[in-house]
């Protein structure tokens, strides 16, 4: 593919999105020129979003990183010199060398996340790299953490009902999701359901894309969705509309659980959510009596204080009720479960000279890189952007400011955090490399083979750790392997049944192989919770001194306990979610993108505006403890009052603050030390 100049070429999508599309792409003149849907996929057939059909634009962007940098002015100001390969890997490994012996191998960290979905970038040849080094470890909980930890306390594995199968569901929830921006086959799926009756109810703070969308959009305040949840249980118990026989034979602690929510009455969370008590009682009486019932259960309400219990409670509805037993009925967080590879094959712990070294979360970057005690001397940044996407940006910003620190970063563009780099490398596209791909949600695994040479002097994560390894004199066989050597092993997993059959011969000749889903059909007999069962109480939570049941905890910040309002310094819940155009911080610097996103504003509601004499369009600045953000308002009804959302991750502007993670907490979850970005309390005033 990569030799022939024109022709049509299969690809995944690299991104960190739910749907993880096949892709066409169409080559002339060695070049691509189009970027379409891959119509053989059999979930995503052939539609893609807007983001995406606008890849090449950011594949051959004029600013593409294009050879090795090495800083020559202060962090931060982005003023570098061409260095060659040979002097950046030299002076990376001469510099880790002399860390690892001055302060031990644990001083260097390296920081990384999804910015490119494929196996062997991620949790590849990079894991063997820092393991052999026996660097600190990162705990990569800045996505959905929480999540996982609320959602694995009741099922005890990352998955849930197929999304293909939710076309026969004839009730919808999407809860804390913008499913029509990110995740947007799974409304293709939800409008055929839609079409054989199915209702489609949106749970959100704020009426977003997908609340517009929705038959009925129910907004409630932020980080109360566990007394949303429990007060629908209250309900269920009280009227019978539970399932007696299927929490008998599949779940624990059904007893306890009805005996629990009797206090919270719908007038007690109609209180505390802001939902009128008689939509309480529809909503119950909806779900209750609905077939099968699907709640897709999205991102937004796990970043909050609270956020694994509210996953945990919503997760236990669909036991008490029986939605299990239907095709289509369930629930669904994040199905990552069903495509585990093995991983000890691919990310060689085994290398690690030092097995109990030390792990960092990534959520608290900031307070790690001002640690004076072991400090974190070596920084390694790849497929991230913290500068931006991490919390308590000020913080972030004087870690990575440290004459000290010595940090590299490997990016395919010029980041807010890649001008603070030592030495800054040219990373390809995902179209440049060989990978594997899994979906969070679907159930298909993909192949990418590259389709254009690299541009410029760019390496692959793969071919970067793989040199960097050999340079450091590591383990040869480990960082001599090939791509497809890797992708062999990472499939050769009998410890996880779902993936029987998938091998590199089938993804090289059909480039997508479905997972063997025959043991879902016994999905519910084998849990691998400690009982072996849906835990609606949970005693390994209990063992942790946290609540065993569905329990409503309020916010930490500011919060009275009801909800926030007048006579609070920050009375104003601040929630920055992603936005339509951009995938978390990428492509905030593509000139089409940005046009589609116009500019960063912070959505309010008129009594909120009134209050503070905010017309829309005026410019404002959102302030708290940690920093500010200076946007313009737009005055609108599409939350309750005392909520302000601004979506999109932007990159800082010239001269203007609009990197939304100035103002949030670095402040971790009750369950999965996740991330806490939506529990952020912020004043506005007019701009000065
Ligand atoms: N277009 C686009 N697609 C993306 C991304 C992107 O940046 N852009 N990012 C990708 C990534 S990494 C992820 S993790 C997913 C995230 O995608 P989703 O799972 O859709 O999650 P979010 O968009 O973070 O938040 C969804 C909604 O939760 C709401 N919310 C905030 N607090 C609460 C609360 O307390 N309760 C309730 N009920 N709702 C609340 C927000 O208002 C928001 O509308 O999307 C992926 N897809
Ligand atoms: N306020 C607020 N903050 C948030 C969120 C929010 O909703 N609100 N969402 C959070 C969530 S859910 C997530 S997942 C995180 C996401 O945060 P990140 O994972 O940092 O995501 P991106 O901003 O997309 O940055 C990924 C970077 O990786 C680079 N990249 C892509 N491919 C490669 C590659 O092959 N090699 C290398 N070396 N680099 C590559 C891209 O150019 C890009 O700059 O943000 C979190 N931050
Ligand atoms: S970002 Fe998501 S919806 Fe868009 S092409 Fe990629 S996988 Fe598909
Ligand atoms: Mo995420």
């Amino acid at each position: 593919m990569i030799h022939e100049e024109n022709g049509v070429f299969p690809a995944v999508c690299p991104l960190d999105c739910p749907d993880t599309c096949g892709l066409l792409l169409h080559k002339e003149n060695g070049k691509i020129v189009k970027v379409a849907g891959n119509p053989d996929h059999p979930v995503t057939k052939g539609a893609i979003c807007n983001k995406v059909r606008n890849m090449a634009e950011r594949v051959y962007h004029p600013e593409r990183l294009r050879y090795p940098l090495r800083r020559v002015g202060p962090k931060g100001e982005g003023v570098f010199e061409r260095i060659s390969w040979d002097e950046a890997i030299t002076e990376i490994t001469d510099r880790f060398k002399s860390l690892s012996e001055e302060y031990g191998s644990e001083s260097i960290l390296p920081y990384s996340f999804y910015g490119n979905m494929g196996v062997l970038s991620v949790d590849g040849m990079d894991r063997r790299f820092f393991n052999a080094l026996g660097s600190s470890k990162l705990k990569q909980s800045i996505c959905n953490s929480a999540g996982t930890a609320g959602w694995t306390s009741v099922m005890g594995f990352n998955g849930g009902t197929l999304p293909e199968e939710t076309i026969h569901a004839d009730m919808i929830i999407v809860w804390g999701a913008n499913i029509v921006s990110t995740n947007m086959h799974q409304v293709i799926l939800a409008e055929k359901a839609r079409k054989n009756g199915a209702k489609v109810v949106v749970i959100d703070v704020h009426r977003n894309q997908t609340g517009q969308w929705a038959d009925w959009f129910i907004p409630l305040h932020p980080g109360t969705d566990t007394a949303l949840a429990v007060g629908l249980m209250h309900i269920l118990f009280r009227d019978g509309l539970v399932n007696e026989a299927f929490m008998e034979q599949y779940t624990v602690g059904h007893e306890e659980l009805s005996q629990h929510v009797q206090q919270y009455t719908p007038e007690y969370v109609s209180s505390i959510t802001g939902i009128p008590a008689e939509q309480i009682e529809q909503l119950a009486e909806m779900y209750g009596r609905a077939e099968a019932a699907y709640i897709h259960i999205g991102n937004g309400l796990q970043h909050h204080d609270n956020g694994g219990m509210a996953v945990r409670s919503i997760a236990c509805l669909p036991a008490i009720t029986g939605h299990w037993l239907k095709t289509g009925g369930g629930a669904s967080k994040s199905n990552g479960g069903y495509n585990s590879m093995n991983s000890d094959a691919l990310e060689r712990p085994d290398l690690r000279p030092n097995p109990e070294a030390r792990t960092i979360n990534m959520n608290r970057i900031g307070e790690a890189l001002a640690l004076t005690e072991n400090p974190v001397k070596g920084l390694f940044v790849y497929c991230s952007n913290p500068l931006v996407v991490a919390p308590d940006t000020e913080r972030v910003r004087t870690g990575f400011a440290r004459e000290d620190l010595f940090t590299v970063v490997h990016e395919l563009f010029m980041t807010d955090t890649a001008k603070y780099a030592d030495i800054v490398l040219p990373a390809t596209s995902s179209f440049e490399n060989t990978d594997v791909f899994g979906s969070y949600w679907h159930q298909y695994i993909q192949l990418q083979e590259p389709v254009i040479a690299p541009i410029g002097e760019s390496k692959s994560n793969v071919e970067l750790f793989s040199l960097l390894g050999q340079a450091m004199g590591f383990n040869e066989a480990a960082f001599a392997e090939s791509e497809e050597d890797m992708i062999a092993r990472a499939l050769d997993y009998p410890d996880n049944p779902y993936l029987n059959g998938v091998t590199l011969s089938g993804l090289k000749e059909h480039r997508h192989v479905k997972l063997d889903m025959s043991p879902y059909a016994s999905y519910l007999d084998n849990l691998p919770t400690a009982s072996g069962r849906i835990e609606l109480y949970s005693a390994s939570l209990e063992a942790a001194g946290l609540p065993p049941l569905p329990t409503y905890v309020p916010l930490k910040e500011g919060y009275d306990g009801v909800r926030r309002g007048r006579g609070h310094k920050y009375p104003l819940m601040f929630i920055s979610p992603p936005n339509h155009n951009f995938l978390n911080s990428t492509f905030a610097n593509v000139p089409k993108h940005q046009k589609l996103e116009k500019e960063p504003f912070l959505q309010i509601h008129p009594e909120d505006a009134a209050e503070r004499k905010i017309e829309d369009g005026m410019w404002i600045t959102v302030y708290n403890d940690r920093g500010t953000f200076e946007v313009r308002a737009k005055v609108t009804d599409k939350m309750l009052p005392g909520t302000v959302v601004s979506q999109g991750l932007w990159w800082e502007g010239e001269g203007r603050k609009q990197r939304a993670n100035a103002l949030t907490s670095d402040r971790l979850s009750d369950l999965g030390e996740g991330a806490t970005f939506f529990s952020t309390v912020v004043e506005v005033k007019l701009k000065d």
